[in-house]
């Protein structure tokens, strides 16, 4: 497979610039030095429907798809879906030049076979959360919203956000994190001793024992160069020398 690199959760959206202008340096760079650029989940920080981006985008998002079609010119774009932007399409992924991924799904590297998820299917402990996601990922609720007028979409889409932010500001942190159980169910489905995912937005290699075996969880880092107090980023490369977790430049 070559250079595999590998970012998550970088919440693009219309106030947020400079994280974009970080990101798209990032994208140069990886035209240049990567083979496949996999991007899994909450790129976008809402989606609520391929039309809304390709019919008239506002500039941010055209930017955005210019960035990503240029970038698929020149490696393979592997696009997986988050909890935020759930609702992206075989649409979107066309007029990118972007393969749809499965989530969560085993890619085969020239490090060997790794699990790689968006993160938000093991954070168990979160029980609204995982009722939430249960009803929007519904196929006939998908289908239901994505029939509403973009207006009742947008509403429906700031409520869900505003009530999000303030069941979140009740959650004690630990519940927003990953559940070993979940885990460890995960690894032995797959069968893989590496499983990668974003979403908590708690970048770190973890190392556990499974079974008698190493296995080790790679939480990949969400970018903000807008409101964080240090900007961040950074993405994973995977190639036949392992993974190594890189930090985007300030
Ligand atoms: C995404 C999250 C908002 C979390 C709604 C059906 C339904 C899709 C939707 C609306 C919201 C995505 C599409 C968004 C994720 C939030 C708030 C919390 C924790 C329906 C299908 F049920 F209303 F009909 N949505 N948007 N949240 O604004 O991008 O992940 S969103
Ligand atoms: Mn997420």
């Amino acid at each position: 497979t070559g250079r595999v690199w590998i970012a998550s959760d970088i919440h693009l959206g219309p106030g947020t610039p400079a994280t974009a202008a970080a990101f798209y340096r990032f994208l140069d760079q990886a035209r240049a030095q990567a083979d496949v650029l996999v991007l899994c989940g909450d790129i976008f920080d809402v989606w609520i429907g391929d039309d809304y981006a390709l019919d008239a985008p506002p500039e941010w998002l055209a930017t955005a798809l210019a960035k990503f079609r240029q970038a698929a010119g020149a490696l393979q774009l592997w696009l997986g879906r988050g909890n935020r932007d759930f609702l992206i399409g075989p649409a979107l992924a066309d007029h990118i030049g972007a393969r749809l991924l499965p989530d969560p799904v085993i890619l085969r590297t020239d490090a060997g076979r790794l699990l790689l998820a968006h993160g938000d299917q093991y954070c168990t402990a979160d029980r609204s959360y995982q009722r939430f996601r249960r009803i929007v990922r519904s196929p006939a609720v998908q289908a239901a919203f994505l029939k509403l007028g973009l207006g009742l979409r947008r509403a429906i889409a700031d409520r869900a956000r505003r009530r999000s932010m303030q069941a979140n500001r009740d959650k004690p942190a630990g519940i927003m994190d990953v559940e070993n159980d979940a885990v460890r169910r995960a690894f032995r489905q797959a069968g893989v001793r590496l499983l990668v995912h974003g979403h908590t937005h708690r970048p770190a290699v973890h190392r556990l024992d499974l079974d008698g075996q190493p296995h080790t969880r790679i939480v990949l880092p969400d970018w903000d160069y807008d409101h964080a107090p240090e900007p961040r980023g950074g993405w994973l490369q995977i190639d036949a020398a392992g993974p190594a977790l890189h930090q985007a430049p300030k």
